[in-house]
């Protein structure tokens, strides 16, 4: 992780300002979009006229920023040059297929000192906005992890220091069950046994579950895709950060995912996040393999 100046502090309290004061405007834009485009991401998915409108709205607003050099979104091949400065790499929305089923959703940011693709070293701060009942803003700064509402685009905090309880009781997992290696599969037959099940599809949401009562998430490594379906630079890192800073772990199912090397901006990792307990567990059945 790299430690923000006095000057890039600032620059991320304005880009933080700006993503909450957008949520309003991404979120009105929804009801009109949930068609499909002809056209596909980067990362081979269909993408939703939300995703290409909440994509545009993003650049122009966190682009204009003094201090933001780089603009890259799932949703982009390549990084946008805005200027000089910090570089954001976002989701504009995520869980996007889950607009037609008016399910959760959310926008994922991070923020690295560096060109992109950026990795756990040169993070920043990371965040997300909850597309749910109420919109929320989660934000990873320094160590510390704090939720606001920002329902009329203003940031008013409800947690600060947030941690993930102790006692887990719940667990999400992508992919599908006979896709699953088998020691994951070993993990899941003993997880299942403890806990309640929580997936809808939207990362933001179901990994806030986990924040919230405690528990683990995971999109595994799969066999069709060893490296799982998720990207680093847009979903991995930023999601880890906020859950290591929560007093959780992250892990590709050996390391840290903030120790994952970034080779290429639309790289995939196996992802799991949530109580270090678990996380050791996971990684032992996977080590199994
Ligand atoms: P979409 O943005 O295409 O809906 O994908 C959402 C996502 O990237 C992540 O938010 C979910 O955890 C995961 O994919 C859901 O994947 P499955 O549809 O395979 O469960």
């Amino acid at each position: 992780m790299s430690r923000p100046t006095t000057d890039q502090e600032a620059v991320l309290d304005d880009i933080f300002e700006t993503l909450a004061a957008l949520a309003p405007e991404i979120r009105a834009s929804l009801p009109g979009r949930r068609t499909k485009s002809d056209e596909t991401n980067p990362s081979g998915e269909v993408r939703l006229e939300a995703d290409a409108y909440a994509d545009e709205l993003l650049e122009e607003a966190l682009g204009a920023i003094d201090g933001v050099g780089f603009y890259a979104s799932e949703e982009q091949a390549e990084p946008i040059d805005t200027g000089e400065g910090l570089s954001v790499a976002l989701d504009p929305l995520d869980g996007s297929s889950n607009l037609k089923p008016n399910s959760p959703m959310g926008t994922i940011i991070a923020v690295y000192d560096e060109p992109l693709p950026g990795d756990g070293d040169s993070l920043l701060a990371s965040g997300f906005v909850l597309f749910g009942p109420i919109m929320t803003m989660s934000v990873a700064r320094d160590g510390v992890l704090t939720e606001a509402v920002v329902e009329n685009g203003e940031i008013d905090v409800i947690t600060e220091d947030l941690d993930i309880p102790e006692e887990p009781t719940v667990y999400g997992m992508g992919g599908r069950v006979p896709d699953w290696t088998e020691g994951f599969a070993a993990f899941i037959d003993e997880v299942e046994q403890e806990y309640k099940l929580r997936y809808g599809g939207s990362m933001v949401a179901d990994v806030n579950q986990v924040l919230t009562y405690g528990g683990i998430f995971s999109y595994p490594a799969l066999q069709s895709a060893p490296d799982g379906k998720l990207r680093l630079q847009f979903e991995g890192i930023p999601m880890a950060y906020l859950v290591e800073c929560a007093g959780g772990r992250s892990s590709d199912g050996s390391q840290s995912i903030l120790d994952v090397e970034a080779t290429d901006l639309h790289q995939r990792v196996p992802v799991h996040l949530g109580n270090e307990q678990l996380i050791d567990r996971v990684e032992a059945h996977l080590a199994d393999e």
